[in-house]
């Protein structure tokens, strides 16, 4: 990796900090015992800055035009990027999660405990991950649901054409006017608007913060069920009138839900896929509760609904 040379803003030769060699690389076994000679490489603290903003913006710069845009990195989310990212390295994938930490409610099984359950046959969304779990006939059961989070994180961030913009939030989506002969009015989906978390959260109480955005032809929402972020695109949609209510998410009904969830997984509106329990808001569909079969299979759904759009 070429390290670049960082000059402190006075500009004065003393100051600057030299290219690292990496001089001191040392297996672990060879600083067993030799802990009082030890020390770390040498570091200016501008090139910790600019090692981390300069990527970022990089990535801001590259990811302002995308090919896919997932709004949402719980299990559902996730799921579909890895399927999308494996799939098509050729595709520019972003993920936009307004949570500092990705996941969504897969860090836990129900209730706060730790196991996850996946109904059959999710399990081979597992196998293709390499998740083990224990069989128990009709579904599996992943020891800790963080193994399972943690697994597709780091398949999914492993990906070299997908990157992960966290405590972000998608606050509006961009549209372009797309009239039908049924609906003069009817817009297709063609990016999302982004702000930082934080910001989004003042809006009430600080004058005008202004977004960002990203252009893809293609946005998938896989923000859950209704709650303080929940269902976003979907409730946009119907305040933009491109649909006109939302069926608000039924009672909890395993055997119904999963079903439903992944076998609606679609285009909602031109150029806006939905998966994952943002989809029970759109349909009226049932709740599951703690089983997660439903939210991986239903992301390789998105990703498959994802490709046909895309490869049009
Ligand atoms: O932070 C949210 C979470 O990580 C994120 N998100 C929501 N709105 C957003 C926005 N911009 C950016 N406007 C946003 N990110 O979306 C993620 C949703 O993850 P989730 O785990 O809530 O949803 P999921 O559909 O992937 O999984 C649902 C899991 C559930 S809920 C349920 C039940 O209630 O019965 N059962 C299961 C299995």
């Amino acid at each position: 990796i070429a390290v670049g040379i960082g000059h402190a803003v006075t500009g004065k030769k003393d100051l600057a900090v030299k290219p690292a060699v990496n001089s001191q690389a040392k297996t672990l076994a060879e600083m067993e015992d030799n802990w009082e000679s030890f020390s770390f490489a040498p570091i200016r603290e501008s090139q910790v800055s600019r090692a981390m903003t300069r990527r970022y913006f990089a990535d801001l710069d590259n990811y302002a035009e995308s090919d896919i845009v997932i709004v949402g990195a719980g299990s559902c989310g996730l799921s579909t990027a890895y399927i999308l990212g494996k799939k098509r390295p050729d595709l520019k994938i972003a993920i936009i999660e307004a949570g500092v930490a990705p996941g969504g409610g897969a860090w836990l099984g129900g209730q706060l405990f730790s196991a996850m359950v996946m109904r059959k046959p999710a399990d081979a969304f597992l196998n293709d991950l390499g998740v083990p779990f224990e069989d128990e006939g009709d579904f599996v059961v992943v020891k800790h649901a963080a193994l399972f989070t943690s697994t597709l994180l780091s398949r999914v961030l492993s990906l070299p054409n997908i990157k992960l913009f966290n405590a972000t939030t998608v606050e509006d989506l961009i549209t372009r006017p797309a009239p039908t002969s049924a609906d003069p009015h009817a817009v297709r989906i063609a990016g999302v608007v982004t702000n930082w978390t934080l910001v989004s959260m003042h809006h009430d109480d600080q004058s005008c913060m202004d977004p960002n955005t990203i252009n893809a032809p293609l946005v998938i929402s896989t923000t859950g069920h209704d709650g303080p972020f929940g269902a976003f695109s979907v409730k946009r949609l119907v305040s933009m009138q491109q649909i006109e209510k939302l069926g608000g998410m039924r009672g909890l009904d395993m055997r119904t839900a999963e079903d439903a969830i992944v076998k609606r997984t679609r285009e909602v509106v031109k150029g806006l896929v939905v998966g994952g329990m943002e989809l029970s808001e759109v349909d009226g569909a049932n709740r599951m509760g703690p089983t997660f079969g439903a939210m991986a299979l239903s992301g390789v759904k998105a990703a498959e609904e994802a490709l046909k759009i895309i490869d049009e």
